[in-house]
């Protein structure tokens, strides 16, 4: 049947078609967000997340994404094919019109082709408009179907039958268009964390990955899902008790009555030591990093099990009920919802808050429930809970009360507990303002000398910020270093803290490139990721990244020079300084004169700073995790192999 079409022959709708496609590579970040390494690997997400969607249903359970030597890459899942029949309307095969529609999810909505991938963003449509060439083919009714796009979704070989099978699923093969992307380098540990969450929400599935460019290979899988997923995050910690584990479905009663149910599960464990808090929240495998109705139902559903079995085993002196925040210290939990399309909504800027209201009534008493009668079932566990709730409780009235008191003193504010270290900046305009945060007295002596007076502060530390993981706030708020930070910047710390008081539209973490200088980050992004989240939320603290090498030699008397970052660019250096250069390598920013500092790490002009974006759970946790946990060694062995200080981690983002 459909091989005696003429897919070449255009109608209207295809050539709107290609002027959608056209649309994406003029403005490719509209659809992919950047077109750096972050957008590259957003094509890959789109076309996974299809695969995704169908083993969700239930079709196939292994996905096979292959990073090729050529610079392509595929993906490749066993599940019912994408259909092939002729579109009614447009007359064009449906799996044509899926990539090269975009937000084909909606336009499909009334045909029986419809797709889930307006759900997740804007569909495969988008990977193709922006590579170089797109292969697809679909193992179908016992055949395998073929078509190719070439430069942005061009079709150049029709849908066509190429042999018989008795498979079901669908490959797809694509390669980024190199004019778009600044990079085209497709990054391991990227696709690998990526795939690994994947694996951890739909459980039961594999998720392989091959890189045929070194051989690599992994095969993410896992039977329990969440439960294995709190322990990856949690491997580094000292548990409280086993993982605890529920699911459930929630049928909404007044609605629409054949809609699907709400499905939710949870894992959860209470971690000794832990003075944060970790609660990440999916929907339909989406990340959902503004929380919502789901995260709210949660809290509420855990703070009323916990206080009503310590009110029932009288546990509680007086009448005083925990708060919530009291009960999730130490707490790691991770709820994953599936939410039928009807009823999902999201909020705020970015998509991402939940706002469908049942999700709350659901988790709510999902929660409740389920962790009631936990509780009962684990006395002992139980009554070692509400006393660590009570020890939080304790710590944080203890702080408020330092707090007020401080409040209280008539001093000034800003002497209360500085340590007279920070050397301010004299701007009064907080936005355009920059504090540097500086590794070693000497190192911040040459960066005050530096420094723009007017829009850059510098606060130097001496020796490594405490650990602010394995500490309490009470303790932490003693430390004469994030005293002096918590004044400087102005805004408050915990619930309290307001972004909009923020003194500083940048903090930027200096260091030297070392293995200290990462533990000093490391430390510091701990205490900004505890106690002022918004910070990083919002995109405003930085790293600085100093030059590694100084390439450099006199002619006629003057020195020429260039600095270079990596061994690319030491390369270019080599090349514009030309023969008989010589070359410095910097162990240290104390290497570096005030002018040579500011030149190459302080300047807004030409400096180079990786914004801090802990938006990737796996990482965070396993860096934090693994770098702030117990065991020396270990983290040692972690910094060696995980961070290449010669380029950026890969939850950074190079700007200036
Ligand atoms: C629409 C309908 C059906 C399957 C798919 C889309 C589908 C899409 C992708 C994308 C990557 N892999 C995929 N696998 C399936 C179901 C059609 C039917 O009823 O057989």
């Amino acid at each position: 049947m459909a091989d005696k079409i003429n897919y070449n022959n255009y109608n209207e709708d295809s050539i709107e078609v290609l002027e959608g496609l056209e649309g994406v590579r003029k403005r490719p970040a509209m659809y992919i967000g950047s077109t750096n390494a972050t957008g590259l690997h957003h094509l890959v997400w789109e076309v996974v997340d299809n695969s995704v969607d169908e083993a969700m249903s239930g079709f196939g359970d292994k996905i096979t994404v292959t990073i090729h030597k050529d610079g392509s890459i595929s993906v490749q899942d066993e599940g019912r094919g994408i259909p092939v029949g002729i579109h009614k309307k447009t007359k064009i095969p449906a799996v044509q019109l899926i990539f090269s529609t975009l937000h084909s999810g909606g336009k499909f909505t009334e045909s029986a082709y419809k797709t889930s991938a307006g759900l997740h963003g804007v569909g495969a449509s988008v990977t193709n408009a922006l590579s170089e060439y797109c292969d697809v083919t679909v193992y179908r009714d016992g055949k395998i179907h073929h078509l190719r796009f070439e430069n942005g979704g061009r079709l150049v070989v029709p849908l066509e039958i190429v042999g018989n099978t008795n498979r079901h699923g669908t490959l797809v093969t694509f390669k980024p268009d190199a004019k778009i992307f600044s990079t085209i380098d497709f990054k391991w540990d990227t696709i690998c964390n990526h795939l690994q969450e994947s694996a951890f929400l739909l459980k039961k599935v594999h998720f392989y990955v091959v890189d045929e460019r070194n051989g690599l290979s992994e095969d993410f899988f896992y039977e329990d899902g969440l439960s294995q997923y709190i322990g990856v995050i949690n491997q580094n910690k000292e548990p409280m008790s086993d993982i605890i584990s529920f699911d459930d479905v929630y049928n909404s009663s007044d609605r629409n009555n054949n809609l699907e149910p709400i499905q939710m599960e949870l894992a959860m464990q209470y971690c000794n030591g832990d003075y944060g808090e970790t609660v990440l929240s999916y929907v339909n495998n989406v990340r959902t990093h503004d929380g919502g109705t789901h995260e709210t139902g949660l809290r509420m559903g855990l703070t009323r099990a916990v206080n009503d079995f310590a009110v029932d085993n009288s546990l509680l002196r007086g009448k005083m009920k925990l708060e919530g925040g009291d009960i999730r210290e130490g707490l790691t939990a991770i709820i994953s919802l599936r939410i039928p399309e009807e009823i999902l909504e999201f909020e705020g800027q970015t998509k991402g808050k939940l706002g469908t209201p049942d999700a709350m009534t659901a988790v709510n008493n999902f929660v409740y429930t389920n962790l009631t009668y936990y509780l009962k079932e684990h006395h002992e566990f139980a009554v070692s809970l509400i006393k660590k709730c009570i020890d939080a409780q304790n710590a944080r009235l203890a702080a408020r009360k330092a707090k007020d008191e401080a409040r209280k003193s008539k001093k000034p504010r800003n002497d209360i507990i500085l340590s007279g270290k920070l050397t301010p900046a004299q701007s009064k305009d907080y936005k355009s303002n920059e504090l540097f945060i500086v590794e070693g007295e000497s190192a911040g002596g040459t960066a005050r000398t530096g420094r723009d007076r007017i829009h850059q502060a510098i606060l130097p530390l001496r020796g490594k910020p405490l650990n602010t993981d394995t500490n309490t706030m009470d303790k932490m708020l003693k430390n004469e270093e994030f005293a002096t930070l918590i004044n400087t910047i102005g805004a408050g710390i915990g619930t309290d803290f307001d972004i909009d008081d923020a003194h500083y539209g940048k903090i930027i973490i200096m260091t030297d490139a070392d293995t200290d200088g990462a533990h000093i980050q490391t430390l510091l992004l701990t205490f900004f990721y505890h106690y002022m989240k918004p910070l990083i939320k919002n995109g405003s603290v930085y790293i600085a990244v100093p030059p590694l090498y100084r390439v450099h030699k006199e002619v006629n008397k003057e020195i020429v020079y260039q600095y270079a970052w990596d061994d690319a660019s030491l390369a270019e250096a080599k090349v514009k300084i030309g023969s008989n250069y010589k070359i410095n390598r910097y162990k240290g920013l104390g290497e570096m004169n005030s002018d040579q500092l500011w030149e190459t790490t302080m300047n807004p002009r030409t400096r180079m700073l990786v914004r801090v974006n802990i938006e990737d759970p796996l990482l965070v946790e396993k860096r934090v995790g693994i770098l702030m946990g117990k065991d020396a060694s270990n983290r040692r062995k972690w910094i060696e192999e995980n961070i290449d200080f010669n380029a950026t981690d890969s939850f950074i983002e190079e700007v200036r």
